[in-house]
């Protein structure tokens, strides 16, 4: 058993947006400490555990004073004396305190603070790093990283609709590799984009270029066209990944409008629209296709994406139960797992674990709002999850999970296997729902 902690302390500190988040210090009975803070998203989805937010004038009613209280008064209390590295305890016991599903009586952003401080703390005393130290089933691995090129969306203020227009360097042979061929399709394209007329030094909440090119249609296009400036041959080195985050898209009506096209699509028209840019270029992996609880859509998806990764964010928000039902009614081949959509760490690794039993591929990513922290990285090494998104190649809260990969990979632990391509839902596989029809 690691010490037991002895002290808690919340704090506010801003997140990589220059918000407010929960940060937590943890002290154990050997004198170890460590601190880790909650990331926070723009494009959230309704089944995420819920942050709490003042809603008082300051940060423009973002401020986390309450959530923090609530760690120094009843979360923090309440693990003095247990083990920190027992996860599954740690996270019950918060669970129980909380009360609700989405923990929004005493702030998922608080728990999830204290849940991952602890976390970091056990390993610190045990001397392990934290990859080593979580307490996952999966044979660990380096993740094949999908890296974010240009955005659109809620983090780029809509210059485009879809959100993310991501690289993914299938090919690669190393973690290294695979970030060296990234930059290229990065420099490349921010040269695009200039000869186009654009700016490349614009850039949005995740650090990729932002430019308004017209149409989405455009965007992937301008990738495609990077990935072959690099010298990289599209669809064997180097590929695409879009996520069109569709939530942000949905109108009173449920229709998706496409405002940069000046359009407005039904779920089948928008699912006909991804699939011709599937057609005609490079793209591997799609992910929120659709809304959230569009049923219907993510229906026509499946049938008409699941040759692809086929991956649900919004869609199942990191939830067990939404990755149960997703499961028995084949809406995806694939998941995002973003620890602060559950809120607590277990309950991440559990989603991971379930959603490779059920041979989905999986994909632990960063939010928008981020912090400094590294232990993301950990966790996708830890759970051999196969995949991170964790925004562009640059801006340090960026980097210092690429930076920890890069560690784990070059000094930590090089024996590690590189999940690489492989660790795409496998293509040419329809999802559950097709197989079973
Ligand atoms: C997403 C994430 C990361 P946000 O939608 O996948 O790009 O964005 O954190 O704003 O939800
Ligand atoms: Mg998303």
């Amino acid at each position: 058993m690691t010490p037991e902690i002895t002290q808690v302390v919340g704090w506010e500190a801003l997140d990589s947006r220059g918000r407010p988040t929960v940060a937590c210090d943890v002290v154990l009975a050997d004198g170890t400490r460590a601190t880790a803070k909650a990331p926070s998203g723009a494009s959230t989805g309704r089944h995420e555990a819920r942050e709490l937010r003042d809603g008082e004038e300051r940060y423009a009613g973002r401020g986390v004073r309450r959530a923090v209280g609530h760690v120094n008064a009843v979360l923090g209390p309440a693990v003095v004396g247990l083990d920190a590295a027992d996860a599954d305890g740690l996270d019950r016991r918060l669970r129980a305190l909380d009360g609700t599903p989405d923990l929004g009586r005493l702030g998922a952003n608080g728990v999830l603070a204290v849940t991952l401080a602890c976390a970091v703390a056990g390993a610190r005393s045990a001397g392990r790093p934290l990859f080593a130290a979580l307490q996952a089933q999966a044979e660990p691995s380096l993740p094949l990283p999908m890296v974010n090129i240009v955005s659109g969306g809620a983090h780029a203020a809509r210059a485009v609709d879809v959100q993310d227009v991501l690289f993914v360097p299938l090919g690669a042979a190393s973690f290294a590799q695979a970030l060296e061929w990234t930059d290229a399709v990065r420099r490349a394209a921010a040269a695009r984009l200039e000869r186009l007329g654009h700016s490349a030094a614009l850039v949005a909440d995740e650090g990729g270029l932002a430019a308004a090119l017209g149409s989405n249609r455009a965007t992937i296009e301008l990738v495609a066209g990077a990935i072959e400036d690099a010298g990289l041959a599209p669809g064997t080195d180097g590929a695409i990944a879009v996520d069109v985050a569709a939530t942000e898209l949905l109108t009173g009506s449920g229709t998706y409008r496409l405002a940069s096209e000046r359009r407005e699509l039904d779920a089948e028209e928008l699912v006909a629209e991804i699939e011709g840019w599937c057609r005609e270029l490079p793209i591997v992996s799609v992910e929120d296709p659709v809304g959230e609880d569009d049923a219907d859509g993510w229906r026509a998806a499946a049938r008409r994406l699941g040759h692809l990764q086929l991956l649900g964010d919004d869609l199942f928000a990191t939830n067990a139960e939404r990755l149960g039902r997703g499961v028995q009614e084949g809406w995806a081949n694939a998941i995002l797992v973003k620890p602060n959509q559950n809120g607590t760490l277990s309950g991440a690794i559990a989603v991971l674990e379930r959603a490779r039993k059920a041979g989905m591929a999986a994909v632990v990513s960063a939010r928008s709002g981020e912090t400094e922290d590294a232990w993301l990285a950990d966790l996708a090494v830890a759970t051999g999850a196969g995949q991170i998104k964790v925004g562009s190649t640059m801006r340090g809260e960026r980097t210092a999970k690429w930076n920890r990969l890069l560690h784990i990979e070059s000094v930590l632990a090089p024996d590690l296997p590189f999940a690489g391509g492989r660790a795409l839902a496998p293509l040419g596989t329809a999802v559950a729902a097709e197989r079973t029809a």
